[in-house]
């Protein structure tokens, strides 16, 4: 009897865990991108959105903010010791951006492919920072470079009750 009880309650709880490890390896189809505070204050906001909508890249959460010194250096953490680090902050947090998490299969690696280069002087025609960037540090929009690291950005900027 007892042992038939705790039967039940554990097969719950098992299903959660092979659900929750499923959805995280097939996790490929979401990326959070940036548009840069040098691109906002151009006027370049709808125009760099509609190269996503257009490259088909659906919207499921999106919001105009802007970054504190110290949320920016949490931001970009990982270039911490990259002599450009300091300017990139600075930078980052100089205006509003528009932060958004976008919805495609391999979002990733094709919303990187959209966007062009770091350097936008290296980037392909027809990128978006090909287009609208200023420079390689000014460079328009972010895209998450992994699957993971999409994942914690958006979470960093949107509660579940914001994406849709
Ligand atoms: P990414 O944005 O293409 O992924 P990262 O190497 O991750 O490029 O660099 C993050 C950001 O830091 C870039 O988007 C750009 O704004 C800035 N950055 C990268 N390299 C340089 C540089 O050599 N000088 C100034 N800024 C840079
Ligand atoms: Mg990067």
């Amino acid at each position: 009897m007892f042992l038939s009880q705790l039967d039940r309650k554990e097969k719950p709880t098992f299903a959660r865990e092979k659900f929750r490890s499923k959805k995280i390896k097939m996790a490929n189809n979401r990326t959070f991108t940036m548009i840069k505070p040098e691109a906002v204050a151009k006027g370049y906001t709808g125009a760099i959105l509609d190269r996503m909508v257009q490259g088909g890249f659906r919207i499921v959460a999106m919001k105009k903010t802007q970054l504190s010194k110290a949320e920016a250096g949490t931001f970009y953490e990982v270039h911490a010791e990259r002599p450009f680090y300091g300017e990139l902050v600075d930078y980052m947090s100089s205006g509003p951006i528009v932060a958004a998490i976008l919805e495609k299969d391999n979002a990733v690696t094709d919303f990187r492919t959209l966007i062009g280069s770091t350097d936008p002087t290296e980037a392909a025609e027809g990128t978006i920072r090909k287009d609208f960037a200023e420079s390689k540090a000014q460079n328009a929009v972010h895209g998450s470079d992994s699957d993971e690291n999409a994942q914690i950005e958006g979470s960093y900027f949107f509660s579940g009750r914001e994406m849709y």
